[in-house]
């Protein structure tokens, strides 16, 4: 296949997004890679990596707020292990920004020029929203919204720079990376998606399947048989707003044996 051809259903905004990155690593004072706390890993872009180049990075595992707490720290133990520092971030409370600040000022010197780095609707124009305490880069709760380019400057030598979201087409099939909202999804999948879900859902009662969840609902259809597609999506769209309770769709690798 062709570097073209194995691109070419990249839009082309993730082209020139990796483009900017590249170029501008060696004038940044670092990059903040921000990852979803329910899965970090997996929403990882591992590209940067060799992106960034000597650039160093800062790992914020955003929307902390609807990860399970106790799986959120051992992922940043593990990052820990592998000398990264990762910081918990979440746009619902109100002490993640100063945390983060404090995390970066304690490791850097100013002037402070940063980049917000990650695949879609991660939260990076968010993240970057509260560190300015005002609203000045677009959100939205679907995966695109980021389209171009944008630098914040704040005065007291912080300057921030928002950048559209980059995924991998290998990753972007993952059930976990859809129900997240990091790629989107056809209402044909629902179902598949609702039962991939439901085995990480908590409290549910054994034996119980998500069909049974949306009986108990009442998300019924005609002749009182469940609606399968409005359960699924709700079932989905309760994970997403934190409804279904703190859920963390991946934990860190074991520690690797002697
Ligand atoms: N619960 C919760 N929701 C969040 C948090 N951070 C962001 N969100 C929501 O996640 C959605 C995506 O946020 P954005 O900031 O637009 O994400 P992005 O990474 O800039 O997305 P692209 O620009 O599309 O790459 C929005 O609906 C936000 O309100 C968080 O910490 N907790
Ligand atoms: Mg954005």
């Amino acid at each position: 296949m062709s570097a073209m051809g194995k691109h070419a259903w990249y839009p082309g905004h993730m082209v020139a997004t990796q483009k900017s990155i590249r170029e501008l690593a060696p004038y940044l004072t670092l990059f903040i890679e921000v990852v979803d706390a329910r899965a970090p890993e997996l929403t990882r872009h591992r590209p940067l990596e060799r992106w960034v180049g000597r650039t160093p990075r800062l790992v914020v595992l955003n929307k902390a707020d609807l990860a399970d707490g106790r799986v959120t720290q051992a992922w940043i133990e593990w990052y820990a292990a592998q000398g990264q520092v990762a910081v918990p971030f979440s746009a619902e409370h109100p002490g993640s920004a100063e945390r983060l600040r404090a995390a970066i000022q304690a490791r850097f010197q100013p002037p402070y020029r940063l980049a917000v780095v990650g695949v879609p609707n991660v939260g990076k124009s968010t993240i970057l929203n509260r560190m300015v305490g005002r609203h000045r880069a677009r959100t939205g709760g679907k995966p695109g919204i980021t389209r171009g380019q944008q630098w914040i400057r704040v005065g007291n030598g912080w300057e921030w720079l928002d950048l559209p979201g980059v995924v991998t087409p290998a990753r972007s099939r993952d059930w976990r990376l859809k129900v997240l909202g990091v790629v989107r999804w056809e209402a044909d999948e629902a179902e598949e998606l609702a039962s991939a879900l439901w085995e990480w859902a908590p409290g549910r009662e054994p034996f119980e399947d998500w069909v049974s969840w949306g009986r108990r609902r009442g998300y019924l259809g005609r002749g009182g048989s469940v609606d399968l597609q409005r359960t699924a999506e709700a079932l989905i769209h309760s994970f997403q707003t934190g409804a279904l309770g703190a859920v963390s769709l991946e934990t860190p690798p074991a520690a690797e044996g002697p």
